[in-house]
Parts: C-alpha cells; sequence; structure tokens
C-alpha cells in the first residue's frame, strides 16, 4: 500500500514537473506602441502599468504595459529598423510575441523544459533592481512565438525591472470588467496540430483536454481541427488548431497567409458579467463578429435555461452553449488589425470548462461571412 502511495506521489511530482501559477503576462509587437497602449486603454479598459524605453535606459524599443484586473498586456515596438522586433512586425503585422508564464522557479522551469526537448529562447537571467528581483527565461514555441517564465520572487515594482510605473492621471479610463486570460490559441500549419499537442505534452507537461476533429466542424463550414492544451491545475490552457480541407478556405488558413506563419489567433478574456463588459466594449468602439438573429429562435431549446434574460444577449451576439457542467457565455471581436489575424474573445463561463462546440457552426459562418468580404474565401 505505502509503495503505490509513494509511486503515486512520484508519479504527481514527474506529472507537475513544470507548475504553473498562471499567465502572468501577454506581450504583443507592434508598429507603434504608443497608440496601441492607448487603444487597450480606451477600448478595452486598461490602465497604464509600466513603461520601459531610452528614458529607462532601454534604448532599442519601447515597451508599455497596462493592467486591468489579473490582466497584463504588453505592448513593444522597435525604435530602428535594424532590430529583430522589426523584422517580426515586417513578417506578421502587429502580432502576440510572449505568453508569459508565472513560476515558483524560472530556472528550473528553463532545466525541465530544455531537457525534454524545449528549444532554449532564453537562459535564466536574474533582473534586478531597487524593488527587487524578478528571474526569467524562455522557449520557443510554435512559429515566432515564446513563452516565457517568470519567477518574481518578491518583487515590489510597478511590473519587471527595467521599467518604470507609467502614470497618466489626467487619462484613466475605466474597467470594462476584464479578469484574467482564460485562455490563449494558437493557429499552426497543416497537419501540425499534433506535433505541437505533442510538444505541450512531453516538453511542458500538459494534457489533451478536448478534441475538436472536422467532423465535430463539419467541413460545410470554415473547416479546422483543435485540440485543447491544459497544465496540471488547468491555470493555463492552449487550444491549438490547424486547417482542414472544407468546401471553402479554412479560417486557419487565411490566418497562416496574413500572419506569414504559425502564431497567436484568439486571447480569451474572462468576465463575470459578459452583457455588462461587451455593452462597454462596444460603446467604446470594440467591434463584434455576429450571427443571425434566427440563432437566439433556436438557442434555448439547445442551452436550457439560463440566469440572463435573451434579449441583451441576442441584442449584443453573446452566443451560449452548455456542457455537462453547466453553461457559458462568449462572443468574437472582429479582427484588432488591419490583417486578419489575431482577435479577442469575451467569456462568461457558469460552470462549463469547455469551448463552446454548439456554437462552432453559427461562429464558422459569421468568420466566413468576414473572409467573404475580405475576398479570403
Ligand atoms: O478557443 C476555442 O476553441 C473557441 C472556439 O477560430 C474557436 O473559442 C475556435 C476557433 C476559432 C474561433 C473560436
Ligand atoms: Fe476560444
Amino acid at each position: 500500500m505505502e509503495t503505490m502511495i509513494a509511486a503515486q506521489g512520484n508519479k504527481a511530482k514527474q506529472q507537475d514537473f513544470l507548475p504553473l501559477q498562471g499567465t502572468d503576462y501577454v506581450e504583443f509587437y507592434v508598429g507603434n506602441a504608443r497608440q496601441a497602449a492607448h487603444y487597450y486603454k480606451t477600448a478595452f479598459g486598461f490602465q497604464s502599468l509600466a513603461y520601459a524605453g531610452p528614458e529607462t535606459g532601454v534604448k532599442d524599443r519601447a515597451s508599455y504595459a497596462v493592467t486591468q484586473n489579473k490582466l497584463t498586456f504588453v505592448f513593444t515596438t522597435p525604435l530602428r529598423s535594424d532590430n529583430p522586433i522589426a523584422d517580426h512586425i515586417y513578417k506578421h503585422g502587429d502580432g502576440v510575441k510572449v505568453l508569459a508564464l508565472r513560476v515558483d522557479d524560472a530556472t528550473d522551469a528553463w532545466k525541465q523544459t530544455t531537457a525534454r526537448g524545449g528549444k532554449s529562447y532564453l537562459e535564466p537571467v536574474h533582473l534586478k533592481d531597487a524593488h527587487g528581483e524578478v528571474v526569467m527565461s524562455g522557449i520557443h514555441t510554435y512559429g515566432d512565438t515564446v513563452h516565457l517564465f517568470i519567477e518574481r520572487k518578491n518583487y515590489k515594482g510597478a511590473f519587471l525591472p527595467g521599467f518604470e510605473k507609467w502614470e497618466t492621471p489626467y487619462y484613466q479610463p475605466a474597467s470594462t470588467g476584464l479578469l484574467y486570460v482564460d485562455h490563449c490559441v494558437g493557429n499552426v500549419g497543416w497537419n501540425q496540430m499534433n506535433p505541437w499537442v505533442k510538444f505541450y505534452e512531453e516538453v511542458m507537461g500538459f494534457r489533451n483536454i478536448l478534441s475538436f476533429d472536422d467532423n465535430d466542424i463539419s467541413t460545410e463550414y470554415s473547416a479546422l481541427m483543435s485540440k485543447v492544451m491544459s497544465n496540471g491545475n488547468g491555470f493555463v490552457k492552449f487550444p491549438i488548431n490547424e486547417p482542414a480541407e472544407g468546401k471553402k478556405k479554412s479560417q486557419v488558413e487565411e490566418y497562416l497567409d496574413f500572419y506569414n506563419g504559425e502564431g497567436v489567433q484568439h486571447v480569451a478574456l474572462a468576465t463575470n458579467n459578459i452583457i455588462e463588459t461587451v455593452t462597454d466594449l462596444r460603446s467604446r468602439g470594440v467591434e463584434f463578429l455576429r450571427v443571425p438573429a434566427s440563432y437566439y429562435e433556436e438557442v434555448l431549446d439547445r442551452v436550457g435555461e439560463i440566469d440572463e434574460d435573451l434579449a441583451p444577449l441576442s441584442e449584443l451576439g453573446i452566443l451560449i452553449d452548455r456542457d455537462d457542467e453547466g453553461y457559458l457565455l462568449q462572443i468574437f471581436t472582429k479582427p484588432v488589425e488591419d490583417r486578419p489575424t489575431v482577435f479577442f474573445e469575451i467569456i462568461q463561463r457558469k460552470g462549463a470548462q469547455s469551448f463552446g462546440k454548439g456554437n462552432f457552426k453559427a461562429l464558422f459562418e459569421a468568420i466566413e461571412r468576414e473572409q467573404e468580404l475580405r475576398g479570403n474565401l
């Protein structure tokens, strides 16, 4: 008996070689970081947090960190053309470079993942300033995207060493109720989903908690296959999409064309009140995909009783789905840059831990209508 417990303990330890506390921040490489930060404050309700640039001793770039509840987004731009960040933007347009994960031990996270085949992006570095110390390391994932491991020790500064507190007392648009990163989805190339699933399993100790094949997402519609990878405690969830052959060009293929490779497709942001959040976002200029009004004629037959009135959900275009554990409410923005690449999902979970499979048909038809308008179907 004891041996069994010991063995289980051992196994649990082995599986948890990369304990994650959650998403620390998401960093975007953009053409104009000052204006991007302003957009996320104005439109999405983030607050100024920290700045790094020439004035703080960082000569090659400017970075603006903004925050809302547990969310931190960073917008970084190169200051000269002879800079790999400039190459990233030239190739991909604005996009997500870093999915940073909070860990207790960034040195061990790097050792564990690189020993399992992860390709190093950043060897562990100790960053110090007057406010304390942060240890950071990183590995590559799909495309030019990377994971940084962030160990905050007792760090008391605004964001990270190298950054200074950024205060904009005369411009503090109110929060829109966005709370934390629920999941981040990657689009990968043809037949690349399973290799990346294997990467998250073997290198990062994640497991596959859900799979969608092209039967779930009828081939009539913008075809894709998707597997959801989750870390042990479920705080970090990374669905991986690959294009599938359908009657029309896959939305994932359109992304790969315009992003010029693999990358982050959408970041899902959680709220406790999606009706208020989406009402607010819409009034600030955020544009959402819409499903036909007929969706709301049938939806309650599919999902049963819900706490919310249907009228505001229908008016805002919020989608509803149910699983064994409860239901969820979700909505998707249009791409937030001119290339049809990165977009956001706003999600409120009421028990459900799934991803809205019941909405795929209506959602993908809405995405297809946009593809059609762009001439990319
Ligand atoms: O994260 C998910 O799996 C859901 C569904 O282009 C989804 O948000 C999948 C692909 C897509 C849009 C939404
Ligand atoms: Fe999603």
